[in-house]
């Protein structure tokens, strides 16, 4: 029987870090990028740990579910961009929003329904905003945001600016329709958009395996040339680099493009999941593929 610990989360990535070719010109950080990097990760992990407890205590209402384990991605991620460029994602929110910027107390007054939250608390966690800080959301329906992240990235061509749109997905929204009609369209009109796929291996309790004919989800944009790239999620200095290089593509006019991050979810899929941790079964699942 598979014992539930921490140990089987480790071995999928070694897994995957044996598959990820290591960037070519991968460079090191500065101290100050080093300390960065880890502050804000550490801010995430934190604040989720504490929401993660908070719901625990019946103080958060409603969905809620927690960023922990893919922390690496969006700080990555954020390094690489500029003031004016927009962020948005699906409902695992609350690390993007901090990544952004966004005050850690008003996102937790959101998610307690407090009046100082940035949806006056009526939104909750997968509803929050803030344009000052190029967020555009949190997302509830799976890969709606895709869509209004090519949106923004239309815009931005429209205004001859030269802000890219970085547009999250999970591995499971990676397989919705929507997903496609707004790839084709980004590439026709060469829009400045990267899509991020978070691929943290598993939609709600399903793996990427079970879920998806193909699983290297960094080639579903083959069909409308649009390049892609898998990297080690769980790798900040590889997750910048890449960024810096795609966001490039982007403003140089080549439209759009997709980075695939293999990252991990430390947790179950939301607070409501009654297991926190994963479950027995996906442990056993995973020791049974692995
Ligand atoms: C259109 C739609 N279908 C189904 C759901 C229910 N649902 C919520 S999350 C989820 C799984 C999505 O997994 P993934 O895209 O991998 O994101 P992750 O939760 O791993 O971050 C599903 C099926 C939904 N919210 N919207
Ligand atoms: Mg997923």
């Amino acid at each position: 029987m598979a014992v539930a610990s921490n140990r089987p989360a480790a071995q999928p990535a070694a897994v995957r870090r044996a598959s990820v070719e290591p960037a070519a010109e991968m460079p090191d950080f500065n101290q100050e990028q080093e300390l960065h990097a880890y502050r804000q990760m550490l801010l995430i992990r934190r604040f989720e740990e504490k929401a993660g407890q908070l719901y625990g205590m019946g103080l958060i209402g409603g969905f809620c579910h927690l960023y922990i384990g893919q922390e690496a991605v969006v700080i990555g991620m954020q390094m690489a961009i500029k003031a004016g460029d927009e962020v948005i994602t699906g409902y695992r929110d609350h690390g993007h929003m901090l990544a952004c910027g966004m005050d850690p107390k008003g996102v937790m007054a959101e998610l307690t329904g407090r009046r100082g939250g940035y949806s006056k608390g009526k939104g909750g966690s997968m509803h929050m905003f803030s344009v000052e800080k190029g967020f555009f959301g949190g997302h509830g329906i799976v890969g709606a945001q895709v869509p209004l992240g090519t949106g923004l990235a239309f815009a931005n061509k429209y205004r001859g600016n030269d802000n890219v749109s970085l547009t999250y997905l999970g591995d499971g929204a990676a397989n919705q329709g929507q997903v496609y009609e707004s790839f084709n369209m980004a590439k026709l009109w060469k829009l400045p958009v990267v899509y991020v796929i978070e691929n943290n291996q598993y939609g709600m309790g399903t793996s990427v395996a079970r879920a998806s004919a193909t699983t290297n989800l960094s080639q579903r944009g083959r069909s409308f040339d649009i390049p892609g790239e898998q990297i080690d999620g769980m790798d900040v200095r590889a997750v910048k680099a890449v960024g810096d290089k795609a966001t490039k593509w982007c403003r140089d006019g080549n439209g759009p493009i997709i980075l695939e991050m293999l990252t991990y979810r430390y947790r179950g899929h939301s607070m409501s999941d009654t297991r926190s941790a994963p479950s027995t079964i996906r442990l056993s699942r995973c020791a049974a593929a692995c």
